[in-house]
């Protein structure tokens, strides 16, 4: 009796050890700023760095620069491939004030570039964000 416990308590143990481990939530705190400018929060720089296939929670912060979208957008956020194709689920629109947004880094490494799609000013154009994803 008691073997027969220890024996499925040790299977129940191997089939734990082995199930894939579910990766950990990746929280990416942005700010899309008055300047038209997409920058990582308390950092100056407008780069970040995904791992491919992980869970990403994003937090932006979008505050409101020269004009809006007339639902209210401020700020969009539309993640292009290399071959400048949208990646699918990351087509986004941001409301001013703070939003999570739960989303999952594209499955291929590679650079990515996101772009915003709300003609936010005269410097629309160069709202951009790097966005890097490193192999599993
Ligand atoms: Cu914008």
């Amino acid at each position: 009796m008691m073997t027969e416990i220890a024996v499925r308590f040790l299977l129940a143990a191997l089939l734990v050890a082995d199930a894939p481990k579910a990766m950990p939530v990746h929280v990416v705190s942005l700010i899309a700023d008055h300047n038209s400018v997409f920058r990582v929060m308390d950092e100056r720089k407008s780069e970040i760095d995904l791992i491919a296939g992980e869970p990403v929670l994003l937090h932006v912060y979008a505050r409101k620069a020269k004009s809006m979208n007339r639902d209210g957008s401020v700020h969009g956020l539309l993640l292009l491939d290399s071959q400048h194709k949208p990646v699918a689920g990351w087509d986004l629109l941001f409301k001013p004030g703070v939003q999570e947004i739960e989303l999952t880094a594209p499955t291929e490494p590679g650079t990515y570039e996101a772009v915003c799609t709300v003609v936010c000013s005269a410097d629309h154009d160069q709202m951009k964000l790097k966005v890097v994803v490193n192999p599993r």
